[in-house]
């Protein structure tokens, strides 16, 4: 630290410039006073042609942008807003990018740390920690009178990119990707002066920490596992293509979450025969009796029927690990690194069986539209949610990307997901599940990937994050289609699947509907009308296949009209016509 003026513009563009040379490429900012240093320190760069930049007035979807453009790999996105409750509107984002291994990086600013708790206007004492635990590193910088910290803050930027891309030994909690909070105390005057000097000016930047922002490779030990008859893989979210090689290279069926990236082996064209579709529906079968063994990549939360396999006394699990994970609650074995098969499986019959059982299962699925299968939609809709997915999924070009709301939309999508091109990335924030933040999520990961993509998502979380349309006007040329398939089906259709759709003693309909139902009958067309994105609403497979055909530029949704309680109907006949053809296969 040198003695010397500095002002808070001089630190902020001094941040600024620490996260340039360590990798940042995208800055969400938020419009307020007390962060304006870092608005103009943005600005600066931006008009440099540095930094891409984007600002939104919704803290909640800002941070959610970052998440998606964070998951579309490479740096941490960098969100930036005033002090206050601004703040709190951020940590449903980083939560969800704590538990999926998001890097992102916090910079909220604040008054200097003596005004905390005095009254202050829109200052507290419990931003510096308000989100506790779930950061990787928090960091607090002051500007304070008469000191030039600059070389400190720049310092500090590059530090935050490196915990937040989860490179080691530098102080963060746990070496993984996640979230990182910065926050800034800034004192008058917040905007530059005549004094500041000029960008050219501007001091060389300090050696910096490592840019490194790609997810830690696994270490170099490379376990050998026995290889075992009545072993499986599932590869739940963000397991990555290990699963897919352990998987092929020791002859194991692969149960494959969406958004696993696990459907092929890396640089393959075509999804591994190893992937057993419809999995979760055959884990109701016999064929699932003999599992002796799971081997678990990720993080599989998705399916009931998984989580009910990982808790079956008779099966072992074993979890591989990246560093810093814990894996499942149950298991026996944690290890990191490379794991392979000592040989490749004893009984290839036990593949033929699952891909045969998975066989049969997708013939029921694909029937899942037609009388034949006793699952046709009701008359007031012409389209089944599946078949839904199903064309969204045969519409996906390899160069595409695809991003699934929590709820029935990823689990629709999980029973049709082998049939998307290898190529196309899969994003579903399974960290915590919520059904916030999918639109700012997906507009992330197409300006993150430069990709057109699709999304799926139930009425409630497309309306949940609606402001995520809010994107400036100025901004909506660079952003790639977004084509937004909605489900509505007037509710929370997932609830009709749970206990509470069932008998509950003392309780009737009228209490499901208005607790767990929850129509709302808001007009989803209306709603993008307000926000000028482009808006149609289909009525069959052909309107579908049209919508999908042609996406228009930027933002778009298709509306689906559902019906909620035929999904209770659908899964239970489902289920059963597998479970009926696979008894009688056997
Ligand atoms: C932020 C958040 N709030 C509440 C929930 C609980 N929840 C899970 S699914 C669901 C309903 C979702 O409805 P919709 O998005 O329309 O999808 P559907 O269930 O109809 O497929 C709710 C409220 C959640 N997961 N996340």
């Amino acid at each position: 630290m040198s003695q010397g003026q500095a002002s808070s513009f001089a630190h902020a563009r001094a941040l600024v410039g620490g996260w340039r040379a360590s990798g940042v490429r995208h800055i969400v900012i938020c419009p307020g006073s007390r962060s304006a240093p870092v608005a103009f320190a943005v600005a600066e760069a931006e008009r440099a042609g540095l930094l891409r930049v984007h600002v939104r007035h919704d803290e909640r979807a800002a941070a959610f942008l970052a998440l998606g453009l964070g998951a579309a790999g490479g740096s941490p996105a960098v969100v930036v807003t005033t002090s206050g409750t601004a703040v709190a509107n951020l940590h449903p984002a980083v939560w969800e990018a704590w538990h999926s291994a998001v890097p992102m990086i916090l910079a909220t600013a604040n008054r200097p740390e003596h005004l905390h708790g005095t009254w202050a206007s829109q200052t507290t004492e419990h931003q510096r920690t308000v989100f506790g635990d779930a950061v990787r590193l928090r960091i607090g910088l002051e500007v304070v009178a008469g000191v030039d910290a600059c070389d400190d803050w720049a310092t500090a930027a590059a530090r935050a990119v490196a915990a937040a891309s989860g490179s080691p030994g530098c102080a963060a909690v746990v070496a993984r990707p996640g979230p990182v909070h910065l926050d800034l105390g800034f004192v008058e005057p917040l905007v530059p002066t005549g004094a500041d000097a000029s960008p050219s000016g501007a001091r060389p930047l300090p050696a910096t920490g490592s840019g490194n922002a790609s997810a830690p490779m696994p270490g170099a030990a490379t376990h050998t596992l026995p290889a075992q008859a009545a072993t499986v893989v599932v590869a739940g979210d963000g397991a990555g293509p290990q699963a897919t090689v352990l998987a092929e290279d020791a002859g194991w069926p692969l149960f494959a979450e969406p958004s696993s990236g696990a459907f092929a082996r890396p640089g393959a064209t075509k999804v591994s025969l190893n992937a057993i579709p419809a999995y979760r529906l055959l884990l109701d079968t016999p064929v699932a009796q003999h599992i002796s063994r799971v081997i678990t990549f990720g993080r599989p939360t998705l399916s009931r029927p998984v989580t009910a396999l990982l808790n079956r006394p008779d099966v072992e699990v074993i979890h591989v690990a990246r560093p810093g994970e814990a894996g499942p609650p149950r298991v026996h074995q944690r290890l990191e690194g490379r794991v392979d098969a000592s040989e490749t499986c004893v009984h290839p019959d036990w593949l033929r069986i699952w891909q045969h059982a998975g066989a049969a299962a997708e013939q029921i699925l694909d029937s899942a539209g037609s009388d034949s299968a006793g699952v046709k939609p009701s008359h007031a809709q012409q389209l089944s949610p599946l078949r839904v997915a199903e064309l969204a999924v045969q519409a996906c070009r390899a160069e595409d990307a695809m991003v699934v709301a929590a709820s029935n939309a990823v689990r629709d999508l999980d029973l049709v997901a082998h049939r998307l091109p290898p190529g196309v990335p899969v994003w579903a924030n399974r960290g915590l599940a919520g059904i916030d933040g999918t639109i700012g999520t997906a507009i992330g990961v197409a300006v993150g990937m430069r990709r057109r993509t699709r999304v799926l998502a139930g009425d409630l979380a497309f309306l949940h994050d609606v402001g995520s349309l809010s994107v400036p006007q100025m901004e909506r040329a660079a952003v790639p289609a977004v084509q937004i398939i909605v489900l509505n089906d007037d509710g929370g259709g997932i609830f009709e699947l749970l206990e509470p759709a069932g008998q509950v003693p003392g309780f009737g309909r009228d209490t499901f509907e208005r607790f767990f139902g929850t129509p709302h009958g808001n007009g989803i067309g209306a709603l993008c009308a307000g926000f000028a994105v482009p808006h149609v609403v289909v009525r069959d497979e052909d309107g579908l296949r049209a919508q999908l055909a042609r996406p228009p530029a930027g933002v778009s949704v298709v509306e689906v009209g559902l019906d909620r309680r035929f999904r209770r109907r659908q899964a239970a006949r489902l289920q059963g016509a597998v479970r009926t053809r696979l008894r009688a296969q056997a």
